[in-house]
């Protein structure tokens, strides 16, 4: 696939049987793959626990069973990750995150991705804050043939969203996509401009979003766990959008995340090439996490 987590391979041929030191060095590891100290220390007792009931302290078994913990988690719950795309038409993404974290670019992959799959989509740029965010989505909607649509700078997003959902119904889009503001003056700022977002879809559209994605930058590491938090207290989230883990070795918040908070991952970007998405597979994740 592509380079994703610390590799923790070494761990499981440096030792031929588990011991004081093997357990020290592998929570360590996994802490420093940005599993959260609770997540990591509870992984690690259910290991230990395993493994003195069973009597089995060759690290391939145990890492077989470190395997299965993880997807325990990742796999837990009805939620699944896919994304909810359906009737009634349209089917509506509202894509939230702080500033950088790849909110602009994975709408750009995911409509690329999705109108692969015959979907018709239509982005809203309401991102009236940031300077270029619109040009940024205009461009892309332009190398792709997908509309955008667009008012002027430090308009008011809510008024995008309105025009955007009158436009998808009135072309017959499959889905719109939103874009937002990840900065404000203050953190309520943003989460008031937010919900009101949410008010003005859940208005039109007689139902919530169908889905509200946090997109969070990999490399972020552990902050990523109250990203999460208070963007799910403020607006709820149905999924998250992991970016850019072609360039990070900690990605492992993800299974706090999903451990603690019961949000999946949906969808991983792993580079700026457009086609640099997919969605994501616990089992892949597992495997390029544990080795
Ligand atoms: N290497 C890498 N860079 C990414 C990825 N996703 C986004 N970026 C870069 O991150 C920066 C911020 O992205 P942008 O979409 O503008 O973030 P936004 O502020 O959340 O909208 C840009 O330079 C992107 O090219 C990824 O998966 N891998
Ligand atoms: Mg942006």
């Amino acid at each position: 696939m592509f380079k994703l987590f610390k590799n923790l391979n070494y761990i499981w041929n440096k030792f031929t049987k588990a011991g004081d030191d093997f357990w020290d060095l592998l929570e360590e590891e996994l802490i420093l793959g940005n599993i959260s100290f609770e997540t990591a220390d509870m992984l690690i007792a259910r290991l230990k626990e395993y493994s003195y009931k069973e009597n089995i302290s060759d690290p391939a078994s145990l890492k077989n069973q470190l395997k299965n913990y993880i997807l325990d988690i990742l796999q837990d719950g009805e939620s699944n990750e896919l994304l909810n795309i359906g009737s009634p038409r349209p089917s509506v993404f509202l894509i939230v995150g702080v500033n950088g974290v790849g909110k602009t670019s994975s709408i750009a992959k995911l409509a690329n991705l999705l109108a692969k799959s015959r979907k018709k989509i239509i982005i809203s740029a309401a991102d009236t804050f940031r300077a270029a965010a619109i040009e940024q989505i205009q461009y892309f909607g332009e190398k792709m043939g997908i509309e955008v649509v667009h008012h002027q700078r430090f308009s008011d997003p809510g008024a995008v969203v309105f025009d955007s959902l009158d436009k998808a119904v009135a072309k017959d889009a499959d889905i719109v996509i939103i874009d937002t503001a990840g900065r404000m003056q203050t953190s309520s700022n943003l989460m008031d401009e937010l919900k009101k977002i949410k008010r003005v879809i859940e208005k039109k559209i007689g139902r919530e979003p169908d889905e509200i994605l946090l997109v969070i930058d990999s490399n972020v590491g552990q902050n990523a766990k109250s990203q999460a938090e208070i963007f799910n207290d403020s607006i709820g989230v149905t999924g998250i959008i992991l970016t850019k883990i072609d360039s990070t070795s900690k990605g492992g918040v993800v299974i706090t995340i999903k451990n603690d908070l019961k949000i999946p991952i949906k969808l991983v970007t792993y580079g700026e090439k457009i086609d640099n998405i997919g969605y994501f597979n616990p089992l892949e994740f597992v495997n390029e996490l544990i080795g």
